[in-house]
């Protein structure tokens, strides 16, 4: 096992990595920028490193800051968390170089994952089902044309090096066709710096359901369940649930069986998420995610299993010792992104924090950094916190979330904790009929009749 662990990131999942380190009795390096000094993480690690000034550029993805604090400190393991450097293969491979451990992926893995052409072709190589589009980057026009009488309209073009929605363009029609792959390119080489594109069938009004994995590098994997994660704005999840409402035992078994298999058969290593859109009782396989992800919480309160130390675990070479069968599924999960954002504009409101209380009782967990007096700087994300709600059922759950939202107090800044309010109030979300479209609309809806 590591002797000693440093944190590269900060903020709620720098806590969340801490606590996990505690438990297994490894020492912890906080790292900071000089914007953290008062950061909850500098607090509670064993040591800590500043690196660099506010910018992330400059000090949570400053490479070579972070080699020297590892030096300076003796850490033999990184853990990334997510953003930042968790799913830059380079960075996992210079760590290796310096004989210091990534708690990750193999960096071949990270590399194959972030190129969303290749993570496909794979997904399909290994059984999933995809999305019906090009099998190849479209390189031209007619090539785009050719393929669009193939699959028909409408079509979605996206960028090879993109993700998380970003280089995305509709096309409905043949005469929309040349204008959308001329500015999804624009767009991608502007983005990425990497102007490769494909096509893909459109699918309206589906859900974003995603597989939990954990593999030991030694063909040994096993699945989580689900999360639903179709309630986004802007492709920032504000909601997120386990297990999904629009599943049954015996789907859910299916698409985690076929994922874990998948996963076997790469040899994959540590956590990872498989995301798909569902619609019309089909699962479409879209991209893969090769790290912790901010809602990993939502499958803990269901599975009862720790992600974060198996993350540890299997990174320090342990085989996963947990099989398929001993991951039983309970209850039901919720997670709220609570935000230092205006409910309304979803301007960012960063600040001081005047009053802050959390709210507790059976089934309730928070994760977060802030605390009373705490300044939010500008600089970052503005996540405050993540409430996460479990229940025996998914009544159960929304009654205590509910419940939970009408305690929390965080005085100061904006944060969404209103909307939160409302949007559990909403019959459609009691009802757990929803797709990824379903936010915006009511968004929409909600300033009309104000
Ligand atoms: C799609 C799609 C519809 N059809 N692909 C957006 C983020 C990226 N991960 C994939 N995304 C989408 N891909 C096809 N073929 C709709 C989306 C999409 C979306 C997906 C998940 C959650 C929210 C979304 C919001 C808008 C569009």
């Amino acid at each position: 096992m590591f002797d000693k662990i440093l944190i590269a990131n900060r903020g709620e999942i720098a806590l969340r990595v801490l606590r996990a380190c505690k438990e297994l009795g490894i020492a912890t390096v906080a790292v900071h920028s000089t914007a953290d000094d008062d950061a909850m993480h500098v607090r509670l690690a064993d040591e800590s490193v500043c690196i660099g000034p506010p910018p992330a550029k400059d000090s949570y993805l400053n490479i070579p800051a972070l080699l020297a604090a590892c030096e300076i400190t003796g850490a033999d393991a990184v853990h990334p968390g997510y953003g930042f450097l968790s799913e830059n293969a380079r960075f996992a491979e210079i760590l290796a170089e310096h004989n210091v451990h990534f708690i990750g992926p193999k960096p071949e893995h990270i590399r194959l994952m972030g190129d969303k052409i290749e993570a496909k072709r794979t997904a399909k190589r290994l059984g999933l089902a995809v999305v019906p589009g090009s099998e190849a980057a479209v390189a031209s026009e007619e090539e785009a044309s050719r393929l669009a009488a193939d699959f028909g309209f409408p079509l979605l073009i996206k960028a090879a090096a993109g993700g998380g929605g970003r280089g995305m363009k509709v096309a409905r029609s043949q005469p929309e066709l040349a204008s959308a792959l001329a500015t999804a390119r624009a767009e991608a080489k502007a983005a990425f710096g990497y102007d490769a594109l494909y096509l893909e069938k459109y699918l309206e009004a589906p859900r974003h359901i995603e597989i939990q994995v954990l593999g030991d590098g030694n063909g040994r994997a096993i699945h989580l369940g689900e999360r639903d994660c179709s309630l986004q704005r802007r492709h920032q999840k504000l909601l997120e649930e386990g297990p999904s409402p629009a599943l049954n035992a015996g789907e859910r078994d299916d698409i985690g069986e076929k994922v874990a298999d998948a996963m076997r058969s790469l040899h994959y290593l540590g956590a990872g998420t498989v995301e798909f859109l569902h619609q019309d009782g089909q699962f479409y396989f879209i991209e893969m995610n090769t790290r912790i992800q901010v809602e990993h919480p939502v499958t803990e309160m269901i599975t009862d299993i720790d992600l974060v130390l198996e993350q540890i675990r299997v990174a320090a070479g342990a085989e996963l010792l947990l099989e398929q069968k001993d991951v039983r599924f309970h209850g039901h999960a919720i997670e709220c992104r609570i935000n230092a954002e205006n409910p309304v504009s979803f301007r960012p409101s960063p600040g001081r924090i005047l009053h802050y209380h959390t709210p507790g009782g059976l089934g309730i967990r928070v994760d977060s950094a802030a605390y009373q007096g705490y300044e939010i700087p500008p600089y970052y994300d503005s996540l405050v916190g993540k409430l996460i709600v479990h229940g025996k059922t998914r009544t159960e759950c929304l009654m205590r979330l509910k419940r939970a939202l009408d305690e929390f107090v965080i005085d100061g800044i904006d944060t969404t904790l209103p909307l939160f309010r409302a949007l559990v109030r909403e019959q459609d979300i009691v009802d757990g009929d929803y797709h990824i479209h379903w936010l915006q609309d009511f968004l929409a809806r909600a300033v009309l009749e104000e």
